[in-house]
């Protein structure tokens, strides 16, 4: 279809790509005074180092509207991907930008998708609406095609620990209780109201990663494309990916790194993985 920018935040772990038509809008990470911009300028090291020696909590805060206008300038069609508005106020944001925008260009239209979800789901909904757009589909019906799609996508994740997550409000007390408890690997999804939901603890990273995988199972997952993001631990993608591929021989799987807004919540050791069934 006729040039249709794709607009999606930086906790999906994706880069823009002029040529594809598709920016990455970034969230931003402050420890005190210190603010880190989740672009591809991030030194990630760098970034790392100061979250984990702790000194300061950080705190992250969501794109402004502005933010979201500047990436929508010039475009008369445009859909915006956002992570889950059940923890940021990202979606919120993107959603004022959409009417400022339309008021000003009235000829413009903007979508606006919440993903209920974060990182590498954003990426596979990414993918599926590039996959879309290379079909007949009119653009009044891409919305409703996007939300059935959605209705096959998920995400699961293991975290070490909570510790981000709960000093800034993003899980209920219930939820934080767990972040307390040493040596537990939490497995959790993304409930369908777009919040943390905890599915089981496992001692040890081997029975995490066997949770993962009966989990991926319980989502009907048959094969379809995996992206499997890490902080620092691409070791244990790789076993994911494997046992991935033993299953499934012929599925797309990929690993990549996580930007800053995820690898801050997700910490150290975290692992996210985003699929279409
Ligand atoms: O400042 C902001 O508006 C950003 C707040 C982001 C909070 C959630 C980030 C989650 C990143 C952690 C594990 C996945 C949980 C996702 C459930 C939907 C990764």
């Amino acid at each position: 279809m006729e040039n249709i920018k794709l607009i999606v935040d930086s906790s999906s772990n994706m880069e823009t790509n002029q040529a594809a038509n598709l920016e990455v809008v970034p969230l931003t990470i402050s420890f005190g005074r210190q603010d880190y911009i989740d672009n591809e300028q991030l030194n990630l090291k760098d970034f790392l180092t100061n979250m984990n020696s702790n000194r300061i909590a950080g705190k992250t805060t969501c794109p402004s509207i502005q933010t979201w206008l500047n990436a929508l300038e010039g475009s008369e069609k445009a859909i915006i991907v956002t992570m889950t508005s059940g923890m940021s106020g990202t979606f919120s944001s993107a959603l004022q930008a959409k009417a400022i925008y339309e008021e000003k260009h009235p000829d413009s239209q903007i979508v606006v998708v919440d993903s209920k979800s974060a990182g590498p789901e954003l990426a596979i909904v990414i993918h599926g609406i590039e996959e879309m757009l290379q079909s007949e589909i009119r653009f009044v019906d891409l919305e409703e095609e996007i939300a059935r799609f959605r209705m096959h996508t998920h995400l699961l994740f293991v975290l070490q620990s909570l510790h981000n997550l709960s000093l800034n409000g993003r899980v209920s007390p219930a939820v934080a209780k767990i972040a307390g408890l040493l040596k537990i690997n939490l497995i959790g999804t993304a409930s369908k109201e777009g919040k943390l939901e905890p599915l089981a603890k496992a001692r040890g990273v081997k029975k995490a990663i066997r949770e993962i995988i009966k989990y991926m199972e319980k989502d009907k997952y048959q094969g379809g494309e995996v992206i499997i993001d890490h902080c620092e631990n691409e070791k244990d993608a790789n076993t994911i990916k494997e046992k991935i591929l033993a299953n499934y021989p012929n599925a797309q799987v990929s690993i990549r790194p996580m930007h800053g807004l995820c690898s801050f919540y997700a910490e150290e050791g975290g692992i996210m993985v985003g699929f279409h069934e």
